[in-house]
């Protein structure tokens, strides 16, 4: 399979990060999740492919250019504003407040920035716009007539938490949703996410849209991150309604369940009949996750392939979370080939 890398994920490399507060060490969502991931998938046999660089027209169509003017000159401001090289800000919009954004870059950061979680520093912008590309470039390669009708794009940081005006969760801009947009132009688009965590940022940006499915396994957002969303009534408004779906799932769900549930949300993407499917292939369900740990073993990556694989749709794989260095690997190469054998 093509995997598409990109050596500018490694700017993004914040000094601390913060969880309920306190320092993470080491810390979770760092530059070599993508090294492990590139060894394993590079010795597996697999062909990585460099990014191509892409056009910002999809990139701007998902977010708020404002938005990705913040993630392109917001932190050299909050620096010449005497911000520390870290930015993490500590006031946030309440909802009780108006919706007046602040003038101030020291206060525009809480405006943009979701949660405490995700450290923005002067690398971060290069990063996250090269995911873009990682992201275009594996929906090109998974799309093109002469294609293998599946490729792997090893995005980070993460996207899927990102929204339309906000950044959070470790996501700064959401490659999903970016691929998504651009395979639009092809048919329907089904978009399946098997992150630990419930992609708020995607079912956003797609809650209105008849012509987008989002289909979510996570972890349940009664006892998880992101807490506000994810929760089974959320079904979509409008023309989209009922083209967002979630599967809360509870943490220790043995393998075999969680593939059940799994067949079902393939299922209802197959009812779907997409033109293209993006996948949001996040490892943090493993139960040795420092950040997710929904229970799986490492036998289940196999059998998600496989299932992954019986879609039998262009696919684009794009990566979100998982954080144990030391499973992420196998984990990768383990649905990759569970996808191959399924199509072959
Ligand atoms: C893309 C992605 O996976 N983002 C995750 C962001 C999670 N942020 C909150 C982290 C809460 C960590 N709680 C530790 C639980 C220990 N099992
Ligand atoms: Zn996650």
């Amino acid at each position: 399979m093509d995997v598409v890398t990109s050596p500018a994920h490694a700017q993004h490399d914040p000094a601390h990060e913060l969880s309920l507060g306190r320092v993470v060490a080491p810390r979770w969502e760092r530059p070599a999740r993508i090294d492990v991931l590139e060894a394993a998938l590079g010795d597996a046999g697999h062909t990585l492919a460099p990014a191509v660089a892409q056009d910002d027209e999809a990139l701007l169509a998902v977010h708020d250019p404002d938005l990705v003017a913040w993630l392109r000159d917001g932190h050299a401001r909050w620096i010449a504003a005497g911000g520390p090289e870290v930015c993490i800000p500590d006031t946030f919009p309440h909802r009780a407040w108006g919706t007046r954004r602040p003038t101030s870059p020291v206060g525009e950061a809480g405006w943009w920035v979701m949660d405490t979680a995700t450290p923005v520093v002067a690398g971060s912008w290069a990063a996250a716009r090269a995911a873009v590309d990682v992201a275009l470039t594996a929906l090109d390669l998974a799309t093109a007539s002469d294609g293998a009708g599946v490729a792997y794009g090893l995005t980070r940081p993460p996207g899927h938490h990102a929204g339309r005006g906000y950044l959070g969760g470790f996501c700064l801009v959401n490659h999903a949703a970016v691929a998504a947009h651009a395979a639009r132009a092809g048919g329907r688009v089904a978009i399946l996410d098997v992150d630990h965590h419930h992609g708020n940022g995607t079912q956003e940006l797609f809650w209105g849209s008849e012509d987008v499915l989002y289909v979510s396994l996570h972890a349940d957002p009664a006892r998880s991150f992101p807490w506000f969303s994810g929760f089974d009534d959320e079904v979509g408004e409008g023309p989209g309604r009922g083209t967002t779906r979630n599967l809360p799932l509870t943490p220790g769900i043995p393998d075999d369940a969680y593939l059940d549930a799994l067949t079902m949300a393939c299922e209802a993407v197959d009812d779907f009949d997409p033109a293209t499917v993006v996948v949001s292939l996040g490892f943090d369900p493993a139960a040795t996750d420092p950040v997710g740990g929904l229970g799986l073993s490492p036998a289940a990556w196999g059998p998600i392939g496989r299932i992954l694989g019986a879609l039998d749709r262009p696919t684009v794989l794009l990566q979100e979370g998982g954080y144990d260095l030391g499973a992420i690997g196998q984990a990768a190469v383990d649905v990759v080939a569970g996808i191959e054998a399924a199509r072959a």
